[in-house]
């Protein structure tokens, strides 16, 4: 009972914002719906595509920079929660789990995930990876767990939200988020930070526009998503994949292009109307630079006290300090 008031509340809220999205004048979704149990999949079938540098790069801090990486969220020998926004499949935060382990340290490790596919398959597998790992997966929107993580404990806070997934919000809207996330800590916890950097122009495009067509499943699979929750009749093959890549601002976005004139149903509501070649804004991935990102850390309550860099120098994980 309980648990079916809990998913008609989460269905209700995915249809207000798809319904309030697709009836706008400029039609838009939110990216953070792309990750159902096939879009968890997909994104990893990405992040394996030659093209998505992102995870590669980071990799390889995270690799190869552990120690400094560790003595940089630890900053003192207290006990501490490592909370990670978004956690995926935590292949890169591993390494770090692992090292951390390894020096004895008192740490619970906390993910964080808008999928409850996710989160339940780290609570099944690090466990077994990583033997003596103390994990409490929390599973919902980001501040909501982050307020819920605050209940369970009064230790100090690392936050871990890497992969540039700051990036998949505009700019003002990740400095209100950034501000938000501030408030959810106190002074002195830390936050381990992945951004990708402006670099090549053809670079940053390639990596959302995969030659194997990837990312295109990747942003219809959401169209399919809204077919099956919301009973709606979106038809995959009438809507094509655009990116773009603009070297000025930095925002590197996804859309749905229609290919013809056609009206979509959802559930209830009134069609929805499409003309041929309009446009859904689908998702941004926001490239920075080290300036601006230093900037969103002092805007927002943080002060920015160590970065790390692959080789490249395509990506960099800061170390921000509340
Ligand atoms: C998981 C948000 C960091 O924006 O690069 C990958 C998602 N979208 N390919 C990104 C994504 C298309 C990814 N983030």
């Amino acid at each position: 009972m309980h648990m079916n008031l809990l998913i008609s509340k989460e269905v209700n809220t995915f249809r207000k914002d798809v319904l309030q999205g697709l009836q706008s004048t400029s039609k838009h979704l939110e990216s953070k719906y792309f990750y159902d149990a096939t879009g968890d999949q997909l994104f990893r079938d990405i992040m394996n595509c030659p093209e998505y540098y992102l995870t590669n790069c980071e990799l390889e801090i995270l690799k190869t920079q552990t120690a400094q990486l560790a003595a940089a969220i630890k900053s003192s020998a207290e006990p501490f929660d490592l909370i990670e926004l978004g956690a995926g499949d935590a292949s890169k935060s591993i390494y770090l789990l692992r090292y951390l382990l390894a020096q004895n340290h008192a740490f619970t490790y906390m993910p964080i995930d808008i999928s409850g596919n996710v989160i339940a398959q780290l609570s099944n597998k690090l466990p077994a990876l990583l033997p003596g790992l103390l994990i409490n997966g929390l599973h919902g929107e980001y501040f909501e767990m982050l307020k819920k993580a605050t209940t369970l404990s009064s230790r100090r806070k690392v936050v871990l939200f890497l992969g540039s997934n700051i990036g998949n919000m505009p700019l003002t809207e990740a400095t209100i988020f950034c501000k938000a996330l501030r408030s959810h800590l106190s002074i002195h916890d830390r936050l381990l930070i992945g951004a990708d950097l402006k670099k090549d122009p053809k670079t940053i495009l390639a990596a959302y526009n995969d030659k194997a067509g990837i990312t295109k499943q990747f942003n219809l699979n959401l169209l399919k998503r809204i077919n099956r929750e919301l009973q709606a009749d979106f038809d995959c093959n009438q809507f094509d994949h655009y990116a773009c890549y603009d070297p000025e601002n930095g925002a590197c976005k996804s859309y749905l292009v229609s290919l013809q004139n056609q009206q979509i149903t959802i559930d209830g509501a009134a069609p929805i109307s499409f003309h041929k070649d309009e446009c859904i804004a689908m998702e941004i991935s926001q490239k920075f630079t080290v300036k601006q990102l230093d900037q969103l850390a002092l805007d927002t309550g943080f002060y920015p006290v160590n970065h790390f860099f692959d080789d490249k120098e395509w990506f960099m994980d800061s170390i921000w300090e509340a």
